[in-house]
């Protein structure tokens, strides 16, 4: 491992199945890789230390490391040096006994996207400090020897714990700041003039970009995971925010090709920008791509709105159709009432939340055969950008609802755990007991985060694809799938079955 330009096996698209070592699949070079390693170095010495590192540097030093968010040498460099701690080597973890250096990495991933969810949350005002402490304590024991799998175990659960609490932040700052999200159709055509695509998960962002692009005569349209930004009413009050542009990330290379607009990326899924539209990608907050132009901390987006004025967009409406979104948990529990009587009188035999997120790899059209396949009696609660696999298809309703329930960004997976839990109070179980059954996708760490937070919530039987993270080890596999019947994907057809059975 020690020979190898770079080392990284974060997410699922990883090389071999195995790791990057040369360069990244995602467009990240060997240099930047070695960056990031040294800014999670010096994380870890700096949590070793009790050096104290302000909550905000901690938490976007973190996010910068995710996948997809920064390929920007110099803005890690420069996170590096605000944290200013020589770096613990992560070789270290790698060559560790391949139990321990699996429990370390999943504790490493977890606090990565617990990092995600915790740094929206702190932006939007919330104390996030029971959040740091326990990353901080992730941080050190990551760079401690001498662990074996009694130790970390507890950890990795803890981070699913702690998970829920950034999450549950989240929310409710979410909720506070731009209302109750409603459910939204929300129109997939383009219309005639200027326009922005803004895409990422930070809704503040798009709020700032709302406010100051108001009267400038040019339209804001959402990408990816911002789609169900439409539901909140403090950002569909703005009538230029208009509507939903392309699909989900992996695709953005060929969607945005020579597009005359301006394109904003608030957080991950960045991909290395194509040269027919590289001169109109923006990056805020964490996310960078070297000579892409960045919105710092003044969050002035006056060069975006004069960039998609100067493209001026199309001169005809392009697109159509409509996509529903906004079933976060507030809309759908105002109407548990109704939702219950369905499943007493077996209206509604299952629910399944098929949800994550997206990505390149063949393999994903699993999902979307999975959706297909599902009896009409059944409902889809979907999140994350992995929806875009099925959220466009026309499956009807039932019980006055539509059978595909899209709750929202990865961001809130806090909708569908409120939603299961209520569902588990009323009908006096608990959650394992209910006619739920979860098929996730992922990708990046942020998804490690909620399967940890959902196998903290003992949560059993969870089928994950399209394949399994490379850097759990048998061992660790053995625990998930003993403790908590955690199951690769399979063919549909045999999962539905074995599920309906
Ligand atoms: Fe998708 Fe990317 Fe939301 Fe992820 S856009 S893949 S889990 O970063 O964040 O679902
Ligand atoms: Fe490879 Fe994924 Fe790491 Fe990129 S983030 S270098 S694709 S494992």
């Amino acid at each position: 491992m020690g020979n190898t330009k770079m080392f990284c096996m974060q997410c699922e698209q990883t090389a071999g199945g195995q790791a990057c070592t040369n360069s990244g699949l995602c467009g990240k070079t060997a240099n930047t890789a070695k960056l990031q390693d040294e800014l999670t170095g010096s994380l870890i010495t700096a949590a070793r230390k009790s050096v104290t590192i302000d909550d905000r540097l901690l938490l976007e030093a973190l996010f910068a490391t995710l996948t997809n968010v920064n390929f920007d040498d110099a803005a890690l460099s420069r996170f590096i040096e605000r944290v200013g701690q020589p770096y613990y080597n992560l070789y270290k973890v790698r060559n560790a006994d391949e139990d321990v250096r699996s429990l370390k990495t999943l504790l490493l991933l977890g606090i990565r996207g617990v990092a995600a969810y915790a740094g929206h949350a702190l932006v939007l005002g919330c104390d996030v400090g029971e959040v740091t402490a326990f990353i901080r304590k992730a941080l050190t024991a990551i760079g401690e020897d001498g662990q074996g799998l009694d130790e970390l175990l507890p950890l990795v659960m803890e981070c699913g714990q702690v998970n829920l609490s950034a999450l549950e932040l989240l929310d409710r700052a979410n909720t506070e700041t731009f209302g109750v999200p409603a459910p939204t159709a929300v129109s997939r055509a383009i219309e005639p003039g200027p326009f922005i695509v803004v895409s990422g998960h930070d809704l503040q962002d798009l709020k700032l970009l709302l406010e100051q692009s108001e009267g400038r005569r040019v339209n804001i349209c959402t990408h990816g995971e911002m789609l169900p930004a439409h539901a909140y009413p403090e950002l569909k009050k703005h009538r230029h925010l208009k509507g939903n542009f392309g699909t989900a990330w992996q695709n953005q290379q060929k969607e945005f090709d020579s597009v005359p607009a301006a394109f904003l990326f608030t957080t991950n899924c960045l991909m290395p920008p194509k040269a027919s539209y590289a001169d109109r990608v923006f990056t805020s907050a964490s996310v960078g791509y070297p000579a892409l132009a960045h919105i710092g901390e003044d969050k002035d987006f006056t060069p975006v709105i004069n960039k998609a004025l100067e493209l001026g967009g199309y001169s005809e409406p392009r697109g159509g159709g409509t996509f529903t979104t906004g079933f976060a948990h507030g809309a759908v529990l105002g109407i548990a009432d109704t939702v219950i009587k369905a499943v007493k009188s077996g209206a509604i035999k299952r629910f399944f939340l098929v949800g994550g997120c997206d990505g390149a790899k063949p393999g994903r059209g699993y999902f979307t055969d999975f959706v297909k396949q599902t009896p009409p009696d059944t409902i889809i609660l979907t999140l994350g950008c992995g929806k875009y696999r099925f959220n466009d298809l026309d499956l009807g309703d039932l019980g006055g609802l539509p059978r595909i329930l899209d709750m929202g960004q990865c961001n809130d997976a806090y909708s569908a755990i409120k939603v299961a839990l209520a569902l588990a109070d009323a009908f006096n179980c608990g959650v394992n007991d209910l006619p739920l059954s979860l098929v996730l996708s992922w990708y990046e760490q942020k998804a490690v985060s909620i399967l940890l937070t959902l196998l903290y919530l003992g949560i059993r039987n969870i089928r994950l694809g399209p394949t399994l993270p490379a850097f759990i080890s048998p061992n660790v596999l053995n625990r998930l799938v003993e403790d908590f019947g955690v199951a690769p994907t399979a063919a549909p057809e045999a999962d539905l079955a074995a599920i309906l059975a």
